[in-house]
């Protein structure tokens, strides 16, 4: 497995000073580097020739595996026809008909795609057509979004202000959106600890927005913005009933409901988004990551119908939104996008995501009574496992068991004391099964 002859990448300090790594502990990394080389199908090459199954697909995007040759393909050919191209005031077929294509796969064809680079613009975006949305219909005084605690909606102003968790946000209060509030997360360890798929407890948390509403009143909130699985912050998996029951509260009092599906869209859970899978319609949904595979920078925002048409207002000539980006629409990454439509078509993936669902489960469970796991979670292609933290050190004991499994050959994604599962749908059942395997051997390996 190891026989590939190593790279001759530089870990030096002064070679690895310059970049200053996102969301990385930066000084351990640095004393100690972990550096990617190459990657075909579910498995990235290290630069120290161990080859190791990519147990996140990425960070959650690279669902059909690395440099599929159909991506591939599509992108070269597309950089020597068209490298880029002005999306304002000019435009270019394929984007067009991938807008087209993302409104189909969600169900939703008479919907409308605005284009991102990402899931952090696909938010801020999304709160802002809904905050324009009602002053466009004279309800200028909607202005207040609700998040949810431990959510994760990117790094922008907007995401981080909705967003519930902490150490993203306490830095910078004075920066944050003016009168947004948070839902309660739903994890109660107490009621679901191990729950397989949707904990039957836990619907009731949808009421605490009755609440909110009667606090603020329902004419100062724009709109409410949810993961449909909060992904980051450890795969924490909505109840049964609790975001239908969410959709009747927003609906009862005109409150825009955005599903942020950055991580959930383009088959995670085994349909096209989560919406499908909990059969429960947004008002927009947010998305990025696997909709190209992660080859080139790409995210959106899908609007209702009744959304956009607020917006074609006033004179024809006139720019009826105030809001883009140099790169929206960006051609190298929407010939990535049909690539990967075509392949999750072509090769029945996200069908093969959702057989896949269940070894998953049952493997992933096996894991309870292992030691440092005290919950363990899982839905669709997705799971995570809960570790008792070390006293007085956090998140030690996960970076400590994510080691050890990249010594077995599989990296796992570890984030506080959780590590998250999010294999690719190209991986086979026992690839699963032995991802569960390696890391329950790293568990074994770390002294309680
Ligand atoms: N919304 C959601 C729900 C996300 O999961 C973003 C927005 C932001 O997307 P960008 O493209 O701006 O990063 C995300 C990103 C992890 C992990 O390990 C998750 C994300 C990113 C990196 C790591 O859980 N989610």
């Amino acid at each position: 497995m190891n026989a590939v002859p190593q790279s001759h990448a530089d870990t030096s300090e002064q070679a690895l000073k310059a970049w200053w790594m996102p969301f990385t502990h930066n000084r351990y990394f640095k004393a100690k580097p972990r550096l990617i080389d190459s990657g075909k199908g579910a498995y990235y090459q290290l630069a120290d020739g161990r080859r190791v199954f990519d147990c996140l697909s990425g960070l959650w995007c690279s669902p059909i595996g690395h440099s599929h040759p159909r991506i591939v393909e599509a992108v070269k050919a597309q950089i020597d026809k068209l490298d880029f191209a002005p999306s304002f005031q000019m435009g270019h077929e394929p984007a067009f008909r991938l807008a087209t294509r993302i409104a189909e796969l969600a169900g939703r064809p008479n919907d409308h795609v605005f284009f991102t680079n990402s899931g952090s613009e696909a938010v801020d975006t999304a709160l802002k057509i809904a905050i324009a949305y009602h002053r466009l219909r004279g309800d200028a005084s909607r202005t207040r979004i609700i998040g949810r605690e431990r959510g994760y909606h990117g790094v922008g102003m907007g995401g981080i202000s909705v967003g519930g968790m902490v150490a993203n946000r306490k830095m910078f209060a004075p920066l944050m959106l003016n009168g947004v509030d948070h839902l309660p997360h739903t994890w109660n360890p107490a009621h679901m600890a191990f729950s397989k798929g949707q904990p039957t407890w836990g619907a009731h948390f949808a009421d605490e927005l009755e609440r909110i509403v009667a606090l603020h009143d329902a004419s100062t909130i724009a709109a409410v913005i949810v993961e449909p699985m909060q992904g980051s912050g450890g795969v924490l998996v909505p109840p049964v009933g609790y975001l239908e029951r969410l959709r009747e509260i927003c609906t009862k009092h005109g409150i825009l409901l955005i599903f942020d599906e950055v991580i959930t869209g383009f088959g995670r859970l085994g349909k096209p988004f989560g919406a499908d899978y909990f059969n429960v319609k947004p008002d927009m949904a947010t998305f990025a990551k696997a909709v190209n595979n992660a080859t080139i920078p790409l995210g959106g925002v899908l609007a209702a119908d009744e959304i956009y048409q607020t917006f074609m207002t006033g004179p024809a000539h006139m720019i009826e939104f105030f809001h883009g980006y140099t790169y929206s629409a960006h051609p190298m990454a929407v010939a990535a996008a049909h690539a990967t439509l075509d392949v999750l078509r072509d090769e029945k993936l996200i069908e093969r995501a959702a057989e896949l669902a269940p070894v998953l489960e049952k493997a992933v469970h096996s894991l309870k009574g292992e030691p440092h796991v005290t919950d363990i979670r899982n839905i669709g292609l997705a799971a995570a496992v809960e570790l008792s933290p070390i006293a007085g050190q956090p998140g030690l004991r996960a970076i400590r068991v994510f080691e050890k499994a990249l010594d077995e050959g599989y990296m796992v994604r570890f984030s506080a004391d959780i590590l998250a599962m999010a294999p690719p749908f190209v991986s086979t059942p026992a690839e699963i099964e032995g991802m569960i395997e390696g890391i329950r051997r790293a568990l074994r390996a770390v002294p309680v």
